[in-house]
């Protein structure tokens, strides 16, 4: 196993959409291995592939408390069921270091996803597990989290990333 290196905003590499897996073989094994491993050494809930560098529809989570509840979602999908209910909540983002920033997303959603071998799942997710299959959706479309709030807040975050950087 090893750990990956994250792109940060606004590496344009973030910005790419991810192409569906059609194969379920050792190296998607592999590759969810690597994002587990990352994920949890970075601290955060979810990555998407497109964080790594790998432009292919493949999330892992991992909500709990104890950090023994490794989730893996290829090809994950959603449809909203009601666009009148919303949830809100202070997003955070691996691939934006230090903001965070309140987000408005549908609530009830219906989500759709294969397993490691290929298999179909669906299920409707709720709270904090309906928001983070939304943001890493987000991650495989080229979307982030800065694309919700206003311009002027976004440029402010991109200058100081830029400077940080150098
Ligand atoms: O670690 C993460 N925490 C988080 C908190 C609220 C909503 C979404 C997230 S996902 C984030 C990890 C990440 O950047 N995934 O793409
Ligand atoms: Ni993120």
């Amino acid at each position: 196993m090893a750990r990956l290196k994250i792109l940060t905003f606004p590496d344009p590499r973030l910005r790419r959409v991810a192409s569906p897996v059609k194969e379920f073989d050792k190296s998607l094994i592999k590759i969810t291995e690597n994002m587990l491993e990352t994920m949890y050494g970075e601290n955060g809930i979810g990555l998407a592939a497109t964080q790594v560098d790998i432009h292919k529809r493949i999330v892992v989570m991992d909500l709990s408390e104890e950090k023994n509840n490794p989730k893996i979602f290829i090809n994950p999908e959603f449809k909203v069921l009601d666009d009148k209910s919303l949830f809100s909540c202070e997003e955070g983002c691996l691939s934006i270091p230090g903001v965070r920033e309140e987000i408005t997303r549908p609530d009830k959603i219906k989500a759709y996803w294969q397993d490691i071998d290929g298999k179909n799942y669906e299920d409707e997710p709720e709270g904090l597990l309906a928001v983070c299959f939304q943001h890493e959706i987000d991650h495989l479309e080229g979307k982030l989290l800065v694309d919700y709030i206003s311009p002027l807040k976004r440029d402010r975050i991109r200058k100081k990333a830029l400077k940080s950087v150098i």
